[in-house]
């Protein structure tokens, strides 16, 4: 007599549509010749949430090189971020700029 455990597995058949993984995407500080070093550094620490010495050195490589990758992640957190970074430079007065882009 058949019971519960009977179950007959057939081979799987249907294929997994591959899911193609999302893009990361840049948030690139840029340079500008008007906003302190200091407000650089606090605003990487506050909104990526950086160490100070990582900070420091992201602000002096945008600073010496005219950009710098600030982080790599999902393009909507790169996107928000960006604009939070922004909105901060803005409220104080300053030019900075954070941009983001697809990585190769
Ligand atoms: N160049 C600015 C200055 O000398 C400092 C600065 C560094 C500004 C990096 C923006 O992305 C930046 N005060």
């Amino acid at each position: 007599m058949p019971t519960k455990d009977d179950t007959i597995l057939l081979p799987r058949t249907k294929t997994k549509p591959k899911l193609e993984r999302p893009k990361l995407y840049k948030v690139i500080l840029v340079n500008d010749d008007y906003t302190p070093r200091e407000f650089v550094v606090m605003v990487l620490k506050a909104v990526f949430r950086m160490p100070e010495e990582t900070s420091y050195r992201v602000m002096l490589t945008a600073h010496r090189m005219g950009t710098a990758v600030v982080v790599v992640c999902a393009r909507d957190i790169a996107e928000t971020k960006a604009k939070e970074a922004i909105d901060l430079a803005k409220e104080a007065g300053y030019p900075l700029m954070f941009t983001t882009e697809p990585e190769d």
